[in-house]
């Protein structure tokens, strides 16, 4: 089974470790949406701290990923299931039912998010250091 999941995974932490080693356990292919730092500036009005080449290379290293790509747009879900064959789409559950729409061309899970971890909370930790 081929799983796909998307995700910035900017200043990798041990939340996002969590989610991949969880969504590889779903099948035994493991692809991995990297959102583009132009997707993240037109969602967020920021740039991510590492950019894309480098969260790219560090998701592409891990023992549970076998597969990386940009992700352009959060529009294009439907053509990156397809695209990649993916069998399950694995979410977090901070998005959980908005992509429901797809069930009809895949499984769709939502795993639960690793408590206490985000890089928006580290960025604020590092700042008042
Ligand atoms: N995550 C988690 N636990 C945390 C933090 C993040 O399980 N404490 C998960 C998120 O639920 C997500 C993945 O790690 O599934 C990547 O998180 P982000 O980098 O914050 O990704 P996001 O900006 O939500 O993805 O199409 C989706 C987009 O690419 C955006």
């Amino acid at each position: 089974m081929r799983v796909i999941t998307f995700g910035t995974f900017d200043i990798f932490h041990v939340g996002h470790l969590n989610i991949l080693k969880r969504a590889k356990e779903h099948g035994d292919h493991l692809i991995v949406g990297i959102s583009t730092d132009d997707l993240n500036f037109s969602k967020k009005a920021r740039y991510p701290v590492c950019p894309q080449k480098s969260r790219a290379e560090i998701v592409d290293a891990l023992a549970c990923v076998d597969e990386v790509f940009f992700e352009e747009s959060l529009e294009l879900k439907r053509e990156y299931i397809q695209q990649y064959n993916a069998d399950i789409l694995v979410m977090g559950d901070d998005w959980q039912g908005k992509f429901d729409d797809l069930k009809d061309i895949c499984q769709v899970v939502y795993l639960p998010r690793t408590p206490s971890i985000s890089t928006t909370e580290l960025i604020e930790i590092v700042k008042e250091r």
